[in-house]
């Protein structure tokens, strides 16, 4: 077997973090009560969620996770993430803007009962409700690239079903040209929202848009599970929205409003630096972030040393046969 030998001077995830933001976020961590020595034992177990105490007992028990029947995908030429990391290694700002935060904070979250509406320019407005979310659509495997912005990417196997589908059973009006989508607003639930440094600075809830021709592209995906099973909490429970040639951020979790619109949205991250995230957020090796090239990522597979690999990113996330056509006579790098 080949093993690739790391690069000495690639990349890690705390490179390409705001500096600031990064020493914020570590003195913040150290005075923060509740992520005392449970916490940090928690951490030292980084694939399990649940929290443990000092004697390693599970003070808080994982969110439970139901088996959901699906059409397997057909091909996949590429590695895998192991599922222990696409659920410990997460950005879910709401629980915290750390990295194995939501894993350990969202665990109690509440998914039953769940209401997402689908409103605005629509003929017919669609309001699910939790078993809706797994009823009302066929359910297909999709195994997609994610793309993070901070430059790691994964393979995920995720469960779910075209956006489109349930667009269409809405039926835009003429006046539709956006969609925007929204997360749960639940500050009791979700620390981070009521807690601005916890939360990353962000004003919640988090918000995020797609041009209606982007959101009509077969390959924009509802998701409802991953590995086979429903979505943990950490991973945007009980639906979110992938996105796979655009930066993870686009990806919005635990999703309860779609809404049909005419203008063009803000969407969270480009509120926050407007320099820095743009609305397209397309996958681009050419266009670097002010801070950070983004001509390639570190794939996280197995996680050892010896499997950090540093590969070049493809434009579209390699997704440009199936999208590239959207964005033809556009310069890419002012709309980024
Ligand atoms: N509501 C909400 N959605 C979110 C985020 C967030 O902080 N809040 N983070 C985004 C970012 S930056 C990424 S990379 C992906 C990560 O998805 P994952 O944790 O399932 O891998 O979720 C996206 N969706
Ligand atoms: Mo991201």
């Amino acid at each position: 077997m080949l093993i690739k030998i790391p690069q000495v001077n690639s990349l890690n995830e705390n490179d390409v973090t705001d500096e600031v933001i990064y020493q914020q976020r570590r003195t913040f961590f150290k005075k923060l009560g509740f992520v005392g020595a449970a916490g940090l034992l928690a951490q030292s177990q980084k694939s399990q969620a649940g929290i443990f105490d000092f004697f390693n007992k599970e003070v808080v028990k994982p969110f439970q996770v139901k088996p959901l029947n699906y059409k397997k995908a057909h091909h996949n030429t590429e590695v895998l993430t192991p599922e222990a990391k696409v659920t410990s290694h997460n950005n879910f700002y709401e629980f915290g803007a750390k990295k194995h935060q939501p894993a350990q904070l969202a665990q109690n979250f509440k998914v039953e009962p769940w209401a997402l509406t689908i409103s605005g320019e629509v003929k017919k407005p669609i309001t699910l409700d939790y078993d809706d979310l797994f009823s009302c659509f066929d359910i297909e495997e999709r195994i997609y690239r994610l793309r993070c912005v901070e430059a790691w990417s994964m393979v995920i196997p995720w469960l779910g079903f075209p956006l489109a589908s349930l667009l269409k059973k809405a039926q835009p009006t003429a006046k539709a040209k956006y969609v925007v989508f929204e997360t749960l607003y639940d500050p009791k639930q979700m620390p981070g929202q009521s807690n601005r440094r916890l939360g990353g600075g962000i004003t919640y809830p988090y918000v995020e848009g797609l041009r209606l021709d982007e959101a009509m592209n077969p390959l924009t995906l509802l998701s409802v599970g991953l590995y086979g099973k429903t979505l943990p909490p950490q991973n945007g429970a009980p639906i979110r929205l992938v996105v796979p040639w655009k930066y993870g951020f686009k990806s919005i979790k635990s999703l309860v409003s779609i809404k049909l619109v005419e203008k063009q949205p803000a969407n969270t991250w480009h509120v926050l630096m407007p320099k820095e995230y743009g609305f397209y957020a397309n996958v681009n090796p050419k266009v670097d972030h002010p801070r950070w090239s983004q001509a390639s990522e570190r794939r996280i597979t197995s996680g050892g040393l010896f499997t950090q690999n540093r590969i070049k990113t493809l434009p579209f996330n390699g997704y440009a046969e199936q999208v590239a056509h959207l964005y033809k006579n556009m310069d890419l790098r002012a709309y980024f």
